[in-house]
Formats: structure tokens, sequence, C-alpha cells
């Protein structure tokens, strides 16, 4: 028997990927119904959110990083509840994301960049499992 949100998570990591030169990523290593611990699931959601990363960020030599243009076609094709909220479809949101993000002010997010993104986006979902405000400030 799946865990909670094992199934979503699943289907997620098999997502097609964007036009980026990465081949499909496939899931590395489903846990089998007999060692579908909970630690296990924290491990396997976090593998997948890597995997996407790697879908959308093209790879010279041994780095990967993401554009401007890479973030947006992530975070459209795979947190559109996200976006839809809070005014983040204004013109300018995605390059005011994109700029707090990128730290370094190199253009581009490393994945470590990218966890501050990841972070609005699990806060997101937080407030939405407690059906409170999305939008304004954080209450826990
Ligand atoms: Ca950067």
């Amino acid at each position: 028997m799946p865990l909670p949100g094992q199934q979503r998570l699943q289907r997620m990591a098999t997502h097609p990927p964007s036009t980026h030169q990465h081949p499909p990523v496939t899931h590395p290593k489903a846990p089998s119904t007999s060692d579908s611990l909970p630690h296990c699931t924290l491990e396997l959601a976090l593998e997948i959110i890597v995997n996407i990363y790697h879908q959308f960020a093209p790879r010279e030599g041994k780095d990967d990083f993401l554009s401007l243009k890479d973030m947006t076609e992530l975070l459209k094709s795979q947190a559109p509840t996200f976006l839809a909220a809070c005014n983040r479809n204004r013109p300018n949101y995605m390059k005011e994301l994109f700029k707090k993000a990128d730290v370094d002010k190199t253009g581009q997010l490393t994945f470590e960049e990218f966890t501050k993104v990841f972070a609005l986006l699990a806060d997101d979902t937080h407030r939405l499992s407690h059906g409170e405000d999305r939008c304004g400030p954080d209450h826990d």
C-alpha cells in the first residue's frame, strides 16, 4: 500500500521534461511497499525535486544551472498552483523571484540558489494544507 502522496510524487517524477538537452530522468529508486518507511518518503520527495531541477537545468560540464527562462518554464509546468495565487502571474514576478534567488548575481541559479525558490513553493503548499492565507505574513 503506497503512503499518502507517494503515487502523486511518482507521477511528478515521470512528468515529461521540457525542451532541454537532458534526457528524461527516470525515478531513481522507488521504494517497494515493504521498505516504504516515513524517512524514505522524504528522501524520495527530495530526489524527485532534484530530478525535476535536472530536467530544466542545461548541463555544461559537471555544472548545471537554471536561467530565468529555465526557472520560468520549470515553475509554469511544475508549479501552476503556486503561480495562480498572490498576483504571481504579474509580468515581472519571475524576474523579481529570480533576482532574489540569484544571490551571487551570476544570472543563473545553482541548485542551492534554487532551494530559495523551492522554500517558497514548500511554504505555499504548507499554507494550502492548513487552509491559511497564502499571501499574508507567515504565522507559524
Ligand atoms: Ca547565481
